[in-house]
């Protein structure tokens, strides 16, 4: 690790003298002409002598300076030195000064790769330099949105999703315009004014027959993307404070009215099922509700709603969308657990857990997220029971999940597919990348670390709980370095003590973790998944640690490099092992609704949207925390880029 140094970078650019090399000539003149002792020595012949010396030497560089102050017309570099000696010259009273100021020394010349690494330098010093920079990154991070909207708006608009390379939209979530109402709550934070005005138009005009008219669509992703999207969108617009921040555009009961609606249509799920289990899809235009194929509910899916029916109820002042959906986790409460873990399965017929798998990736993972969050949302209720759940499923987690990778070590959350009992899978989805966030949520509640140290906050497990997240973010972030392209797959691997062979890996082999990673063929794609940035979101606000900015950085650029469409939009891919990587043709919603969101909140103010405030929903949706003894300051936009 390089020590820091004594001054900031902005002093060396600007010649500062701490940096700059005196002169054995410069010493002793300087030593004679300012010290007491130039009096003393005088009048001793050795000061004398030296008086001698110093008259010649200032004789000869006068003579040796006239012949050499005309302007340079060098090169760059040389260029660059004389304007700044120039500069200094001019300053100078006359042509006498001139002579006797030398041009100073500038360091030298940096390749870009210093520079890079500099700069990184430069962000951890905290100066205004350092904004600028940040404010530069989190405006890229607007462009990429616009890029990403307009490519959307062309060849896809009241589509759920665009496929950008074939020029067309599909319908993967049954039609309601996903992509269009996952992106406007972005749209709003970040201010860009036309997006809103479109996405709202089009909501206002064509939201409400699609609602009726629509066949099947799947309770969880219609509740966290469309209704979530809606509600966040009513609150950023003001309509909390009976405002309208759009001015002349949609106002904001539209949104909250979209909302209700919706959740009018997708109750039957809860009140149509034998147990307080929903089913998982519902069909719009019929007010039916229907299990899934195999008759099984996700768990994750099930516990994955409660943070917007009970915001709606707050809303509308009508507790029944509450209470509905609080049945689940009621009920969850009651069943039998694995030191707090659940199978990843559910039975909306007989209320019940099927099968053993235990994993916190797909179908698992956002019931961990919610019992916090829920828990957060309705601090001051009489909710214990979720922070006991969340507090012992951590413990489950660690004692039963995480473990180390070889050679190198790193911290991974694995899967127990056939229960407690039966062997270990050291395979991690992407989508366990949310955890790291949800943990050090957990811990400080939102407020930073900082913080809660000096108000004596944190339990010796709030502070293990952080540190785990801190490893597992760097883990996840491995998984981005490891592959050839910088972007990390949908699924890893972990090489474990006693396996013989690490097995193939994600093409980066300077990557150190090349050994302890592998990424099986079939895993090979990514689909522009927020998980990871929204956790380094989550630990840069708690943590202020600025390697999470710089990490998230890295990944915007990834993301920038092989998923940017020339015509609009970004594409998922399907492999991130080999370049230039082949494409897949799919926009997902989740990348506007939470991956960009997440990055710019990243690069942005951290007043913004705080997180002792609000509640972000599993698809990046935030919601204000109300009650307790918190003061909400509500929404204000991050004024330094818009533009
Ligand atoms: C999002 O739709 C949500 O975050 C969900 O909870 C699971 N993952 C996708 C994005 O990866």
């Amino acid at each position: 690790m390089s020590k820091s140094l004594p001054y900031s970078m902005k002093d060396v650019h600007y010649d500062n003298a701490k940096f700059r090399q005196r002169s054995f000539f410069k010493v002793i003149t300087q030593n004679m002409l300012t010290s007491n002792r130039k009096r003393e020595c005088v009048k001793c012949t050795t000061g004398k002598f030296l008086t001698l010396l110093m008259i010649c030497g200032l004789a000869y560089l006068m003579l040796t300076r006239m012949s050499s102050i005309h302007p340079s017309t060098d090169s760059t570099a040389k260029n660059a030195g004389d304007q700044q000696g120039e500069k200094l010259i001019a300053d100078g009273s006359g042509r006498l000064g001139r002579l006797w100021r030398k041009p100073p020394r500038l360091p030298p010349l940096l390749t870009p790769d210093e520079i890079t690494s500099r700069n990184r330098t430069i962000h951890k010093s905290g100066n205004l330099n350092v904004e600028l920079d940040w404010n530069a990154r989190q405006q890229r991070v607007k462009e990429a949105f616009i890029h990403a909207w307009l490519g959307y708006k062309n060849y896809a608009m009241g589509y759920d999703e665009l496929m950008p390379l074939s020029h067309r939209g599909v319908d993967g979530l049954g039609g309601l315009g996903a992509t269009i109402i996952d992106a406007l709550d972005t749209a709003m934070i970040m201010g860009a004014d036309e997006v809103i005005n479109e996405a709202g138009s089009w909501i206002e005009k064509i939201l409400p027959e699609r609602i009726d008219g629509k066949g099947q669509v799947n309770l969880f992703e219609t509740t966290i993307r469309i209704m979530g999207g809606l509600l966040s969108a009513y609150h950023l617009s003001g309509g909390e404070q009976g405002s309208n921040a759009s001015q002349n555009g949609t106002k904001p009961v539209v949104y909250l009215e979209n909302a209700r609606k919706l959740a009018d249509h997708l109750l039957i799920a809860f009140t149509s099922s034998p147990s307080a289990i929903p089913f998982s899809d519902v069909v719009l235009h019929d007010r039916s509700a229907h299990p899934a194929p195999d008759g099984l509910s996700s768990t994750s899916e099930v516990s994955t709603l409660q943070l917007e029916f009970n915001y709606l109820s707050s809303l509308t002042g009508d507790p029944k969308y509450s209470l509905e959906s609080m049945k689940v986790l009621e009920h969850l409460k009651t069943l039998p657990k694995v030191e707090g873990l659940v199978p990843i399965y559910i039975s909306p017929h007989s209320g019940e857990f099927s099968g053993e798998n235990i994993r916190l990736g797909s179908r698992g993972d956002s019931y961990y997220e919610y019992l916090i969050k829920v828990w957060l949302q309705n601090q001051g209720s009489n909710l214990t029971y979720l922070h006991n759940m969340y507090e012992e499923s951590i413990k489950g987690v660690k004692h039963l999940l995480v473990r180390k990778s070889v050679p190198n070590g790193l911290v991974f959350v694995g899967e127990l597919p056939y229960g407690p009992q039966g062997s270990f899978s050291p395979k991690m989805d992407h989508l366990v990348c949310f955890l790291p966030g949800t943990l050090a949520l957990g811990a400080t509640k939102g407020i930073t670390k900082e913080k809660a140290m000096r108000e004596n906050l944190l339990s010796f497990e709030d502070l293990e709980n952080l540190k785990l997240a801190e490893d597992l973010a760097m883990t996840c972030v491995e998984m981005y370095s490891v592959t050839s392209t910088g972007l990390a797959p949908e699924i890893a691997y972990f090489n474990m003590e006693g396996e013989s062979d690490s097995g193939p890996g994600g093409g980066n082999k300077d990557s150190k973790y090349a050994k302890d990673i592998i990424i099986k063929p079939a895993d090979h794609h990514n689909l522009l998944r927020p998980e990871t940035v929204e956790s380094l979101f989550f630990l840069f606000r708690i943590t202020e640690d600025p390697k999470y900015r710089e990490w998230g950085w890295e990944i915007f650029e990834a993301f920038e490099k092989y998923t940017k469409v020339d015509s609009g939009g970004y594409s998922s891919l399907d492999d991130v092992t080999t370049v230039p990587p082949q494409r897949r043709d799919k926009m997902e919603t989740f990348f506007l609704g939470e991956t960009l969101k997440y990055l710019y909140l990243l690069f942005g103010d951290t007043n913004v949207l705080a997180l002792d405030e609000y509640v972000f929903n599993s698809e990046a949706h935030p919601f204000p925390i109300h009650g307790g003894s918190r003061k909400h300051r509500g929404f204000q936009q991050d004024k330094s880029i818009l533009s």
